[in-house]
């Protein structure tokens, strides 16, 4: 153990024994009556335990092929999402693709238009790398007013996975973008022809055309067999289902980028393409709709993420914003990943407000809900990443503040 780490864990034992701990110093346990029981038998694949229950909740839709569920995040932990637990959002449903009929077009202004099965692509040279996903509407509820009662209401519409597929940059080099070629339009197998237009300076740093996802192939819900993945910008351009990619000399302004995802300003101006998403936190434990046991030991946890890069620092507040702590951050920090925060807190069982702000490596801090408003105005559904205050009761009860 690290010295500094030792240290700390040291300077906790003496309140985790407060922490809700049952067994009495010196009590004697008897090995022999410990419980054991035969097991089930072997299986091909994987279930949960029976007494696990964290869920994305459906809605009730008219149309249920167009909608979304949320992942539960104060429900997981560390910083993969379980790819059963992957927030889903779907605008014409989930496309039952066989991964042996479907195609990629690659064309428009390259020297060679290209069509590649699915087979051919996991022949080309692979990466995996840890990256999130989060709709640009994730917290969009909270333009208005703090309005999230829990985690998942607010923030779920976001979701951190390992991706593995070709880099764009390979499939665009074999099929030779021509000079005139600045922008593409990656367009989804789906009944809505899902498409969105990206610079091609982006498809060259970091894209991938993943089929795998947590070691095992996407899941339907999330594209398969093919889905466009493009590190810290907005969830919608990670184009599902990913049939055709276009290279074209400016943006499409495709349906999917002009009725949404644009913030309207105070002033009446509008932004467009901003595609980044800014650095973002959220305090995943205690978070509203959980209950404290009582006062003494808590480990607050969160999660933080930034479009820009790493995660550098996280700071808690435990009274409302007056003072802040530097939460640890747990390693490897990766670039437009999840980043896990973790800080000791004893609470003294009194009412008070708890809340997480990020800075991320380009320098940014995440504003608060003032600043940002401040800086963009409330009319906009997108985008919003201002700090989440919540509120702990003296009966140990958190709500959204
Ligand atoms: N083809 C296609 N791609 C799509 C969508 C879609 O409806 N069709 N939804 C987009 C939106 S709005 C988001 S936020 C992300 C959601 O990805 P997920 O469902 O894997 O969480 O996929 C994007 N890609
Ligand atoms: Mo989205």
């Amino acid at each position: 153990m690290p010295k500094n780490e030792r240290r700390r864990f040291l300077q906790l034992s003496g309140i985790v024994a407060l922490a809700g701990c049952s067994s009495q110093p010196g009590a004697k346990v008897d090995e022999e009556k410990l419980p054991s029981a035969l097991g089930k038998p072997i299986r091909a694949y994987g279930e949960r335990s029976q007494f696990e229950t964290a869920k994305r909740a459906v809605p009730d839709l008219k149309r249920p092929q167009i909608g979304s569920t949320r992942t539960p995040l104060a429900e997981t932990e560390g910083i993969i999402t379980p790819s059963s637990l992957h927030f889903e959002r779907h605008h014409a449903g989930v496309p039952d693709l066989d991964p042996a009929k479907h195609t990629l077009l690659l064309h428009g202004l390259v020297e060679r238009s290209l069509v590649f099965t699915v087979a051919d692509l996991k022949r080309l040279p692979s990466a995996s790398h840890i990256y999130f996903v989060e709709c640009a509407g994730n917290s969009g509820g909270e333009w208005k007013a703090p309005g999230g009662p829990n985690v998942a209401a607010s923030f779920g519409l976001a979701s951190c996975s390992e991706w593995t597929g070709v880099p764009l940059k390979i499939l665009l080099e074999e099929a030779g973008v021509k000079p005139a070629g600045k922008w593409l339009v990656a367009e989804g197998a789906d009944a809505c022809k899902m498409s969105r237009s990206l610079p091609i300076e982006k498809a060259l740093e970091d894209c991938l055309v993943a089929y795998a996802q947590n070691g095992e192939a996407i899941r339907p819900e999330q594209g398969y067999p093919l889905r466009l993945v493009v590190p810290g910008y907005e969830g919608n351009v990670n184009v599902k289902w990913l049939r055709q990619i276009k290279i074209v000399d400016q943006p499409n302004q495709t349906k999917d980028e002009t009725s949404k995802y644009t913030d309207l300003l105070a002033d009446g101006t509008a932004r467009q393409f901003t595609f980044v998403m800014d650095a973002k936190s959220v305090i995943t434990y205690p978070s509203g709709g959980q209950k404290l046991g009582g006062p003494g030991f808590q480990e607050i946890r969160g999660l933080a993420w930034s479009g820009r890069g790493v995660i550098e620092k996280v700071e808690v507040s435990t009274d409302g914003g007056k003072t802040w702590t530097k939460a640890a951050l747990q390693e490897p920090r990766l670039p437009k990943a999840f980043t896990r925060f973790r800080l000791p807190w004893k609470w003294d069982g009194t009412e008070t407000e708890i809340t997480a702000r990020a800075v991320d490596s380009a320098g940014y801090t995440q504003p608060s809900r003032e600043e940002l408003t401040e800086a963009r105005g409330a009319n906009s559904q997108y985008h919003y990443n201002g700090v989440k205050m919540w509120k702990i009761g003296a009966d140990g009860s958190v709500k959204n503040a």
